[in-house]
């Protein structure tokens, strides 16, 4: 059973920890890619960590993981609110499948409070800084040993 998880970050998820720190901290996305790689270890998982400002990359990206991996963790970012194609291809993905967000896009502006993403989502972080996506990765490894130890 494959222990590879996809980490997958939208458009200007790049710019992290440098602009708007009141809103997503003081972490760059690399401190968050370095985090999220010790305890991939802790996990015994693998991980795949990438960012994109183009739609059709972060496609890419899910399209591979249907071969390969046992989970994803995305932050689709703007591509949230507006991305039926990111939704459809994570429809074409047979595992688990975690939605983060840095900020709690609930008490934010309401065009961020709908996700086409959360449709095929087993479970949304928001709100807890980037501590969301470590969460998110325990949430995979969870589900994927409980099901190894369905059909072992
Ligand atoms: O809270 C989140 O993680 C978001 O996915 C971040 C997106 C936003 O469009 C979503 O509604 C919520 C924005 C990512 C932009 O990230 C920046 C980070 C630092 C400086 C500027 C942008």
């Amino acid at each position: 059973m494959s222990r590879l998880v996809y980490v997958l970050n939208g458009p200007n998820l790049n710019l992290l920890g440098k602009r708007q720190p009141d809103i997503y901290g003081h972490e760059t996305l690399a401190d968050v890619e370095r985090a999220c790689r010790v305890l991939a270890q802790e996990l015994n998982l693998e991980i795949n960590f990438h960012q994109s400002n183009r739609e059709y990359e972060i496609i890419d990206w899910i399209h591979a993981a249907r071969e390969s991996a046992c989970g994803i963790v995305i932050n689709p970012a703007a591509f949230t609110h507006t991305s039926i194609a990111i939704l459809d291809a994570l429809n074409s993905f047979d595992h688990p499948v975690i939605e983060v967000h840095i900020s709690n896009v609930h008490k934010r502006e309401e065009f961020r409070h709908h996700s086409f993403v959360s449709l095929c989502a087993n479970g949304v972080i928001a709100g807890l800084g980037t501590h969301g996506y470590l969460l998110a990765l325990r949430g995979i490894a969870a589900l994927v040993d409980a099901k190894a130890n369905t059909n072992p």
